[in-house]
């Protein structure tokens, strides 16, 4: 086990694993995922690899399908030259997002992560709208979030200070750390808070130095960087995969490629935690079914009324609980829905046609 210790591998998975295909295959973390095929590594170099028949005809989802940073059960062949996925390990955290459209269909993002850094640019970057849904996707898995806020050397110390009081409303108990790639600052914070064995990742937007800072902590240029637009500071999606790294001090890490639009994600789990003051609040709303928009006795209509909380992060938590109620219909109800509409549309037509 101890070369799979060097990648990740840690007493959390060992009771989740399925003996009999442990006895049979090797273990193995998947370092990036290619169109139809994988790489992955058992700690020592990185193999081509390709999913088993029936794994592959079987999956109903894309849940079913290993993603950067899972443990899977493969065979090896020919020298450890390649080889065959037959399996997934149970995940310990899974950051995912819903993919554009009304169908609930996953991206995976990657499996496994320990802590997220959400990267934030504090120049035209910084919404902290958006910073809640980066929240509420990390807070739905079980993942540590930590915020960045990066190119502070584009802005000065009091606007970083009222930055990071505003961001303090909305994150109480989450790490924020001003970061420039360019000056240095807090750079060696960020590599000394990184643990050997534990698996990170970096989120945010295109743009805003995600794939500069790993080159920070590596210490070198050594993946691709691109300049932002001039015109709208937005980025050009310069990194495209996601890929397991190894660091110098034995943390994994994993770069992301800046995200278009972020969907809203699962169960309530991370609403909750992220709007943890206004679900302390709908428990003392008069009605146990408050939909918190109209009723009377409702505890957060009241503290928006009283200034106590802010319209636009209501407005933000009742959009994003919607979506989340959305997801969290099964699918028959989906369907169901899906199909009361077109009925819908259907009669609408025919009475059209009446007249
Ligand atoms: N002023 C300033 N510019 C930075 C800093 N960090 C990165 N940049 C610049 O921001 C631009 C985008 O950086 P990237 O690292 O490619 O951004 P990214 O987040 O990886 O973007 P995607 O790969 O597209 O998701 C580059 O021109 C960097 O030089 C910083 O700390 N300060
Ligand atoms: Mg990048
Ligand atoms: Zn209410």
């Amino acid at each position: 086990m101890d070369k799979l210790a060097t990648i990740g591998f840690n007493d959390w998975f060992r009771p989740h694993l399925d003996n009999e295909k442990a006895a049979i295959h090797d273990l193995a973390r998947v370092v990036t995922v290619h169109k139809d095929s994988y790489t992955v590594t058992k700690g020592d170099g990185e193999v081509f690899a390709e999913l088993a028949g029936n794994l592959f005809y079987t999956a109903s989802s894309p849940l079913d399908l290993p993603t950067t940073g899972d443990w899977v059960y493969a065979a090896f062949y020919d020298d450890d030259s390649h080889a065959i996925i037959h399996g997934l390990v149970p995940r310990k955290t899974l950051l995912k997002r819903k993919t554009a459209g009304k169908t609930v269909d996953f991206q995976l993002i990657a499996a496994n992560i320990d802590v997220a850094f959400i990267v934030q640019g504090v120049d035209d970057n910084l919404n902290l709208r958006r910073l809640e849904r980066y929240l509420v996707m990390v807070n739905e898995s079980d993942i540590t979030p930590v915020i960045i806020l990066s190119k502070c050397d584009l802005v000065t110390a009091e606007e970083i200070a009222e930055i990071k009081i505003n961001i303090s409303i909305i994150a109480q108990q989450i790490d924020v750390l001003a970061i420039s790639n360019i000056s240095g600052d807090n750079i060696d914070t960020i590599k000394n808070s990184l643990i050997a064995g534990q698996t990170y990742c970096l989120l945010g937007s295109s743009g805003v130095g995600k794939t500069t800072l790993l080159n920070s902590i590596i210490g070198e240029e050594q993946f691709n960087t691109q300049a932002v637009r001039e015109k709208d500071s937005k980025g050009r999606h310069t990194t495209t995969s996601r890929e397991l790294i190894r660091l110098e001090n034995g943390a994994l890490l994993i770069d992301t490629p800046g995200m278009r639009e972020l969907g809203s994600m699962a169960g309530d789990s991370g609403l909750d935690e992220t709007f943890s003051e206004i679900s302390a609040l709908a428990q003392q709303c008069k009605f146990a079914d408050c939909t918190h928009k109209s009723e009377k006795g409702c505890a957060i209509l009241a503290a928006i009324g009283a200034g106590k909380l802010e319209v636009q992060r209501y407005d933000n938590y009742i959009k994003m609980k919607k979506e989340s109620d959305f997801n969290q219909m099964s699918y028959v109800e989906k369907r169901k829905k899906d199909k009361d509409f077109s009925k819908m549309v259907k009669s609408v037509m025919k009475s059209k046609k009446r007249f």
